[in-house]
């Protein structure tokens, strides 16, 4: 049951009301106003099936139905972990409207983060694929179910085994569903963590429909939209920015792509004529290198947006020349505040910014290390604070007094300068997290798995650069008895149950490791070493 979560002032709440952000509405009332308006018009395409608006909201209803006799109630929590399908919709409006919440994991997470997510929220029920991207899910929630107490059913979309099948939970619909108010948590997302496992981030109807009404407006989005989704529709950007969330609430039409390669994506975006997708830099990249060998009409593109890691300005050049539709940079966070270059800027503000603040009630300030505000136009780190920016994680009392000042606003974590205009350019971060190409990998979280083999004595994990992803792992590891191979502590962090992503790219065995002059682990110093060795490496 969610109670733990650290709400915004109520001399807040009311400006945000006040000011209309906050409009009262709750995604079950949003989706069943747009079945009105919208009826027989699609609102999800995917390779095997479409659905309508009515018919999206039917099923809703019958899910929850389904859900309910289960025995899934208001408060509850159940780890969503699908692909972009379209179940993934019926599932989420069902808890919606039962006002159970959904915990968005991603597809590459595996038994560790799984379990992790299922015991902190005491989930009740666990929903799957079969099988997506080559990974058999079911002896994955064998393992998860065994180890949580809490853990009642595992819905599976596709073949069940032994577990339910999710199609089976269309049921009639309720004469009467719990009340759910539009300040209530509407469901928990993910933070990429920088300390330990990812912490739990609760979004309210109200903040979260806020977000994609103005992300709309900004991205201009309307009815006749086509948003393609290539990434993760379970991430925040996906599912927000204004993603397919947005689009759903715009009345557009939504187009899941069963993967993210131009092989895949192009002939949707040229048969569906989609207007807008979703990227993040290194697909950028691969797109944009694609683009002349590939004989697709891509003209209904209008907007392309990349973000979730630094886009450099040279990739950034090369989008609007290759698909002559306008870059759009995307700045967010899970936790809230999400900025956007505009679609009339200049073409110079678009390739060198990474947007400003989507709304006019985001307040931002840059500080030093001791959170005095740094000079105009200085690098500092951004802190946050407004009306769709949450003002504490789930369950984290103490991370919550250090990741949030006093007045209650965020600390990203990011480096940033805001130019004369406003616009922010991301310069670095100080949180301890690898972006591995828009995938964030908390260092402690895979240093605590290592720590844990018996060859390994002490290990830091810091970033090094890379032409493609802008930054991979690499692991500094001090031996302990023996050295162990580079093979053996890779595949004892897969035994432990992590995704792949967040197994070191690089090993490095040292007998220890520079210290700062306060006798801490100097990460820069290590980051700096193996930077170093990459140039000579490549010489
Ligand atoms: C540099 N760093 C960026 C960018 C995110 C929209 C877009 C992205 C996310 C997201 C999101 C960056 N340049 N353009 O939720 O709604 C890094 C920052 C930030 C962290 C947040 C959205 N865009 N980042 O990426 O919660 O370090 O959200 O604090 O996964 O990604 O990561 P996440």
């Amino acid at each position: 049951m969610i109670d733990e979560y650290p709400s915004w002032p109520e001399k807040f709440a009311d400006i945000y009301r006040r000011t209309g952000c906050w409009q009262g509405e709750t995604f079950g009332e949003m989706l069943r106003r747009r079945a009105q308006s919208e009826g027989e018009r699609i609102a999800v395409t995917s390779e095997k099936r479409s659905i309508s608006y009515a018919e999206l909201n039917l099923n809703a209803d019958r899910m929850a139905a389904g859900f309910k006799a289960l025995g899934i109630k208001k408060g509850h929590c159940v780890v969503v972990q699908l692909p972009n399908i379209p179940e993934f919709f019926e599932v989420c409006f069902a808890l919606f409207r039962l006002g159970a919440l959904p915990v968005f994991a991603l597809p590459s997470h595996r038994s560790s983060e799984i379990t992790y997510f299922c015991e902190f929220t005491e989930a009740v029920v666990y929903i799957i694929p079969d099988k997506y991207a080559g990974f058999d899910y079911c002896p994955l929630a064998r393992k998860v179910k065994e180890k949580v107490s809490t853990l009642q059913h595992v819905i599976v979309a596709g073949i069940a085994e032994t577990f339910l099948p999710l199609k089976d939970m269309y049921a009639a619909p309720l004469e009467k569903t719990p009340e759910v108010k539009s300040s209530d948590v509407a469901f928990l997302q993910l933070s990429g963590g920088s300390t330990g496992l990812s912490k739990l981030i609760p979004r309210t109807h109200d903040d979260y429909i806020y977000s994609l009404r103005k992300s709309n407006e900004v991205c201009r989005i309307n009815r006749k939209s086509v948003y393609l989704a290539v990434l993760p529709i379970a991430h925040n950007y996906p599912l927000s920015s204004p993603g397919v969330l947005g689009t759903l609430y715009a009345g557009g039409r939504i187009v899941l792509s069963p993967g993210s390669s131009p092989d895949e994506a192009f002939p949707l975006i040229a048969q569906e004529c989609v207007t807008i997708t979703s990227l993040v830099p290194p697909l950028a990249m691969i797109w944009t290198e694609a683009v002349s060998s590939r004989n697709y009409d891509l003209s209904s593109l209008e907007v392309l947006q990349v973000g979730g890691a630094k886009f450099s300005e040279e990739a950034a050049k090369k989008i609007m020349p290759a698909f002559d539709c306008t870059l759009q940079q995307v700045f967010g966070m899970a936790e809230g505040l999400v900025n956007y270059t505009r679609l009339d800027d200049s073409e110079k503000t678009i390739v060198s910014t990474q947007g400003r603040p989507m709304s006019p009630y985001d307040e931002i300030r840059v500080v030093d290390e001791d959170d005095c505000e740094v000079k105009p136009g200085e690098v500092g780190e951004l802190l946050t604070r407004g009306p769709y920016t949450i003002r504490g994680y789930y369950k984290a009392k103490e991370h919550n007094a250090k990741a949030f000042t006093p007045d209650g606003f965020y600390r990203t974590g990011d480096l940033v300068r805001v130019n004369a205009s406003g616009y922010i350019v991301v310069e670095g971060r100080v949180k301890d997290q690898i972006n591995r190409g828009g995938e964030k990998i908390a260092a402690e979280e895979v240093e605590n798995h290592l720590l844990a083999h018996d060859d390994v004595f002490d290990v830091a994990i810091v970033s090094m650069p890379d032409r493609f992803l802008g930054e991979r792992s690499c692991a500094f590891v001090i031996p302990r008895h023996r050295t162990p191979t580079i093979g053996e502590l890779k595949s004892f962090l897969r035994k432990r149950g992590i995704s792949d992503y967040k197994i070191p790219d690089r090993i490095e065995f040292v007998d220890s490791f520079p210290l700062t002059p306060f006798g801490k682990v100097s990460k820069k110093l290590l980051r700096e070493i193996i930077s170093e060795k990459l140039i000579l490496f490549n010489k």
